[in-house]
């Protein structure tokens, strides 16, 4: 089964920054889906906007995955994650940050937030 990328517009959140005068100012927010299957994040690479979400799926039959968040800004820890288990992650801060997984070392998701 191949991921599929499911781009999902949300409600109206861009109200809040119209007064900040961004060109790139939005009025939608995305939730992209990323796969946990053999050993790896599919994608391996996001690039989001803040108030974006990203839903974490372990798609692997027998595995479980742990991913995780380890940066200054903030933490974020998806507990073990059986098969066919969903955890929800919502970007509140720009960066640049890195998905682990804490049963899998190798397994990186690399998230640019803008
Ligand atoms: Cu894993």
């Amino acid at each position: 089964m191949r991921a599929s990328k499911l781009t999902v517009t949300g409600m109206a959140l861009g109200i809040a920054l119209a007064a900040a005068g961004s060109a790139h100012a939005t009025l939608s927010t995305a939730v992209r889906v990323v796969l946990q299957k053999g050993k790896h994040f599919e994608p391996s690479d996001l690039f989001l906007r803040r108030g974006d979400t990203i839903t974490l799926v372990n798609g692997d039959e027998t595995t479980i995955h742990h991913a995780f968040i380890e940066a200054d800004q903030f933490a974020f820890d998806a507990g073990d994650q059986e098969p066919g288990r969903q955890a929800t992650l919502v970007l509140k801060e720009a960066g640049h940050f890195i998905i682990q997984c804490g049963i899998h070392p190798k397994m990186k998701l690399t998230i640019h937030v803008q």
